[in-house]
């Protein structure tokens, strides 16, 4: 067994038939920090001297090749060698430099990979500069290289986006030189052999052919159209498509606008949210619960919703049992949830072997007892009370003590579901979100009783069904519809105080949502909202402010789209302002002799993301958040809070 040299704590290396193999194992992700910058650099100035060296091979151990840049590292010092210096050391090497990617490679991980002289890749690889996601562009010539491997629409379309690829098309596109599998490094020596004594490829010295303009605008448009304001994008686009000038000049572009992007809020707001998504699913007190073992899932209720979860639950590897109330709506379930699973087929999400395998692990059933070999029953029917707590008490005669009740109810209370089950310990909310098999977010809801395990147990399945899975306690609407109902409210006060509904709508687009908050209310209909308003009234505190411009629109009928009519109209289906709701609005203000006055955007704006922050305020202090960052991601994950203004508490600063 050859010896191993260390080049620093995080970089090592074996010599075989005179070939440098160099590992880099920087848990947990192999990122590109000062230590892995530090050993690179001293194993490629060995190679460079060692006369018995004849090239270098660079892979990463465990899962991953490299990460990226150490994140945790912007808005320190920076440590010499930059990863930029490293790089160009490795594209001027003399000796032949291969890139076996063992696993992700990833921002500057694929960058260090572009610089090499060849590039193979296992099947567990993934390519990417996904940056534009964290705000900025690639930093490590990332703008520069890849069009020269793949020309610049191609390398538009893949940094723009910041998507993955996998390694087929990698292959085609010219990134990935070879495919191996686990005989990776054999192939990496191997290639190294094949190059020496040949003029070497060096990746910055290829030429790009000049940009198309109509190319580039076809490359980048989808992308583009879906910024809302982000600067990244457009940035990354403006760098590739200029990539054909001298690449030295490319090069200090690229990082000058790299470390601008880096220092500006909208990324540190995109580095908050990353962190906060990983942070999310460490629950205070699970350490060391297991959660227990699911392997099929009972779906009681196969509407919009419950059909959404079966898809979910399909589509994670779940076995499904549907239940509905007779054997008509059973199968009807049934042709809901085939009609999604055909759609993921038709377009591509799903192959034909894949599609059969998920239909074969779907049943439905109208009789309870079917639901017997359920791990864990999820319910989404009827949101009234009775209506769950009789299901849950049936339920309870039916599926085994240690099987799992989770309920998705928004607006009720889970605590009094679950009391009407003899093992309230066993009950859970699993509250998704609408459609449910492509909404991320989940919040899963911690009950009075809720056992340790069966939370954990929440949380290890949200994580399979590929949610991102927020922990709230128990209180009228959870973190997220309370958030909106309080955003909501100070919306109406601020049409009863002189804003009109398209004035904040577009307030609230120039910040980043993808739509206004009157448009987003007439797509989910009035009429829940005011249907809840209805039941409340009697409680209502009089002293409470309550503002009753919603109550006139519903009586007069405009209750949404789907009514042709609500805080809009849509004749021929297009959004219209509508004389008629800004004289509802005049009339309830004289009603209060309220004297109406303008508000700019910021104003509306403030009073709004003032609202959010000061709900989720009291949600942190009640202890139904647990931590700020979590109640950010309920708002960009469920509501179209704008992901690079980093959600409302981290937004109030
Ligand atoms: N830097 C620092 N920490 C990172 C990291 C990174 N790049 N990536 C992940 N982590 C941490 C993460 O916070 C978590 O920490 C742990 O690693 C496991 O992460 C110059 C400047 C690689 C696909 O954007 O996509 O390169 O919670 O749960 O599911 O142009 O991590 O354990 O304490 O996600 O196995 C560009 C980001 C950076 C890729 C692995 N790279 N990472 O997924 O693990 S900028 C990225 C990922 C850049 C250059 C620029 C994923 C992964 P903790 P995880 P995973």
């Amino acid at each position: 067994m050859s010896d191993v040299t260390t080049f620093s704590a995080t970089v090592t290396a074996t010599t075989r038939n005179g070939i440098l193999v160099v590992t880099i194992d920087n848990p947990p992700v192999n990122a590109t920090s000062a230590d892995v910058r530090l050993g690179l650099s001293r194993a490629l100035a060995h190679a460079e001297a060692e006369g018995t060296i004849s090239g270098m091979v660079i892979t990463g151990a465990g899962k991953t090749f490299i990460g990226g840049a150490d994140i945790k590292e912007f808005g320190k010092p920076a440590i010499e060698p930059t990863l930029p210096d490293v790089i160009e050391k490795i594209e001027a090497l003399s000796k032949p430099v291969v890139a076996a990617l063992n696993g992700a490679a990833l921002g500057g991980g694929l960058e260090l990979a572009l610089a090499c002289h060849y590039r193979i890749a296992s099947p567990a690889a993934q390519l990417g500069l996904p940056e534009v996601k964290l705000g900025i562009v690639p930093g490590a010539g990332g703008t520069q290289r890849l069009p020269r491997l793949i020309g610049i629409p191609a390398a538009i379309e893949l940094i723009a986006s910041g998507r993955i690829a996998k390694i087929n098309e990698a292959l085609s596109l010219g990134i990935l030189d070879e495919l191996a599998g686990t005989d990776i490094l054999d192939v990496a020596i191997n290639a190294v052999q094949k190059l020496v004594g040949t003029p070497l490829r060096r990746t910055g010295e290829l030429a790009v052919a000049p940009p198309d303009p109509t190319e580039i605008e076809k490359s980048s448009r989808k992308t583009l159209s879906k910024a809302r304001g982000q600067k990244a994008p457009a940035e990354a686009v403006r760098l590739i498509a200029s990539s054909h000038r001298p690449f030295a000049e490319g090069l200090a572009d690229e990082r000058a606008t790299f470390l601008t992007l880096r220092d500006s809020r909208e990324a540190a707001a995109l580095r908050h949210v990353f962190f906060a998504e990983r942070e999310a699913s460490k629950v205070a007190g699970l350490e060391g619960i297991d959660p227990r073992p699911v392997n099929t899932i009972g779906l009681c209720g196969l509407g919009l919703m419950g059909s959404g979860i079966a898809v979910a639950a399909l589509s994670a590897g779940y076995t499904v049992i549907g239940l509905d109330q007779i054997p008509e709506a059973a199968e009807k379930g049934r042709e809901r949830i085939i009609g999604l699973l055909e759609r993921n087929l038709a377009s591509g999400r799903l192959n034909r072997a894949g599609f059969d395998a998920q239909t074969a692990r779907l049943s439905v059933t109208a009789t309870d007892a079917d639901l017997s070999p359920c791990d864990l029953v999820i319910e989404a029917v009827f949101d009234d009370l009775d209506v769950k707590a009789d299901l849950f008490r049936r339920l309870d005669k039916v599926i085994r003590p240690d099987a799992i009740l989770a309920t998705n109810t928004s607006y009720l209370n889970p605590d009094e579901i679950a009391s009407a089950t003899k093992h309230p310990q066993r009950v859970l909310g699993l509250h998704f979100f609408s459609p449910a098999h492509v909404m991320r977010l989940l919040e899963v809801v911690r009950c009075r009783e809720t056992a340790p395990d069966v939370l954990a147990t929440g949380l290890a399945v949200a994580k399979k069904l590929k949610k991102l899975p927020v922990v709230t306690g128990v209180t009228e609407g959870f973190i997220g519809n309370r958030i909106f109902s309080a955003y909501r409210r100070e919306a109406e006060f601020l049409l009863e105080d002189g804003a009109l509904p398209q004035e904040i709508d577009a307030a609230l687009e120039d910040y980043g949502f993808p739509m206004g908050l009157f448009a987003v209310y007439d797509m989910a209909g009035l009429e829940i909202a005011w249907a809840r308003r209805k039941r409340q009234a009697a409680m209502r505190a009089l002293s409470k402010r309550y503002v009753e411009i919603a109550d006139r629109l519903c009586e007069a009928g405009r209750l949404g789209q789907k009514s042709g009519r609500g805080w809009y109209a849509y004749p021929d289906g297009r959004k219209t302002v509508d004389p008629e709701v800004t004289a509802i609005i005049e009339a309830e203000r004289a009603k209060k002799s309220v004297v109406a006055r303008s508000f700019s955007k910021d104003e509306i704006r403030q009073r709004l993301l003032g609202a959010m922050a000061t709900e989720g305020e009291a949600l942190l202090a009640e202890g139904i958040a647990a931590r700020a960052s979590d109640i950010d991601l309920v708002m960009i994950n469920g509501y179209g809070f704008p992901a690079h203004k980093g959600g409302p508490m981290f937004a109030k600063g």
